[in-house]
């Protein structure tokens, strides 16, 4: 066998056969997990380009190695439309994943030992936010806050007097299982008093902030971090904005500080990405993701369900299951049996520990992606509420399973595979 030419199904079925079944497990089943999307078929297609085979360590203009004219030009477009769309004085494209991006701020301010107020993950947090077993909770003092125990939205005045009495020297606003409004003024306005830099980690959300339909942290914030593939539906990667007085800080910090090599063909997707988000169709698809979690959020709650926060802002919904007697991880596993994707998540001071939880959270970016709306929303909550109550009835779930699949089926998921490219 030529093993340059080979084709993928002749050199590896095994792979060949794995990504086919999870393009067919996309297509059939219905997308929920709050922090995943389908990226539009162009940045697949920057992500299989042929910059992949290109090292370029350094930053434009200043790389390590030759032939770095395209590549880099790619890269200068990435940051200029970054800055662009966010409305920030600094962008560094590089990052490859937004625990990175975190972790380079973090070594642009703080020295190990630093202390850093940062919310607590089993409130709604991340684990590069502090947790004990992540790189942050090994290096840095944290001290964590959460949310208020009765409404269940961040407690701001306890950020306040928690920063006034450890001056942490960084805060980090943001969230990985939040469904309400941040106020990055608020925690600005905290920082500001303490003496603290102010990083927010807009992960999550920042393809509603580029959509217009959440307030920016950039305005507010030091530092802003996100990852590229959730609500901004570009390639799985991260970015970094910043105030300019800290560029350089932070550019030495991500290379050599804490990457070699970026990855070209994944900071060309994020240019096209940051391209697509800038146009009017991406806003109208930013206020239907915030659309559909209301919808989905109402209709659940008309079924009894109850939710975290009392609803939701955004993209998600933290859902409380303790009503209907299954933990997370059982609603998780009985809706993964009729296609609806999920995960178990950690409520508000939840009495369960974490590989069980009381809750799941839901999420409406690739459904919305997708093409579905309210109606499709009521539909949804259906197929929820059905197998969470009937999980014990076959014939109901095999009905549930088969409405699943042809809701799913009547929003069609990369055509372009079926023309040819990619297909089998
Ligand atoms: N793991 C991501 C999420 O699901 O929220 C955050 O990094």
């Amino acid at each position: 066998m030529d093993i340059m030419r080979a084709g993928m199904r002749d050199m590896d079925p095994e792979i060949d056969s794995l990504i086919h079944s999870e393009l067919q497990r996309q297509r059939d089943g219905l997308e929920l997990i709050a922090s995943e999307n389908f990226v539009p078929f162009y940045v697949l297609q920057a992500q299989g380009s042929v910059l992949t085979n290109k090292y370029a360590e350094g930053y434009p203009h200043k790389k390590y190695y030759g032939g770095c004219e395209f590549v880099e030009s790619a890269e200068e477009l990435a940051a200029k439309r970054a800055c662009e769309l966010f409305g920030a004085e600094h962008a560094n494209v590089q990052p490859h994943s937004g625990t990175q991006a975190n972790m380079a701020v973090y070594f642009s301010v703080l020295e190990p030992g630093d202390s850093i107020l940062a919310m607590d993950l089993a409130q709604g947090g991340h684990l590069s936010h502090g947790h004990p077993l992540n790189f942050s909770g090994r290096l840095f003092r944290i001290i964590p806050y959460g949310v208020d125990r009765v409404t269940e939205i961040i407690d701001y005045d306890e950020v306040a007097r928690l920063a006034r009495d450890n001056r942490p020297k960084l805060i980090v606003a943001g969230a990985s299982a939040y469904p309400r409004l941040i106020d990055f003024s608020r925690f600005a306005a905290i920082a500001e008093e303490v003496g603290a830099c102010l990083m927010s980690d807009m992960a999550h959300i920042a393809g509603l902030v580029a959509g217009g339909v959440h307030p920016s942290p950039v305005p507010y914030s030091d530092f802003v971090t996100t990852t590229t593939h959730k609500t901004l539906r570009g390639p799985r990667g991260a970015l970094i904005l910043c105030r300019g007085k800290y560029a350089a800080d932070l550019d030495r910090n991500v290379f050599p500080g804490m990457q070699g090599g970026p990855f070209m063909q994944v900071i060309a997707g994020k240019a096209t990405c940051f391209l697509m988000a800038m146009r009017p169709e991406f806003k109208e698809y930013a206020r239907q993701i915030v659309n559909n979690a209301s919808a989905l959020a109402g209709e659940l709650a008309s079924r009894g369900y109850r939710l975290v926060a009392g609803g939701t802002d955004n993209h998600m919904l933290l859902v409380d299951l303790r009503n209907k007697g299954l933990t997370g991880k059982e609603a998780t596993e009985i809706l993964g049996q009729v296609g609806i994707t999920v995960n178990k998540n950690m409520i508000p001071f939840d009495p369960e520990k974490p590989m069980v939880t009381s809750g799941i959270r839901l999420g409406t970016p690739a459904l919305t992606t997708r093409g579905m709306k309210e109606k499709e929303m009521s539909l949804v909550a259906d197929a929820i509420d059905a197998a969470l109550t009937y999980r014990g009835e076959r014939a109901v779930m095999d009905r549930v399973a088969s409405t699943v699949k042809d809701l799913a089926g009547s929003f069609p998921l990369y055509p372009e595979m079926e023309r040819g490219y990619f297909s089998r």
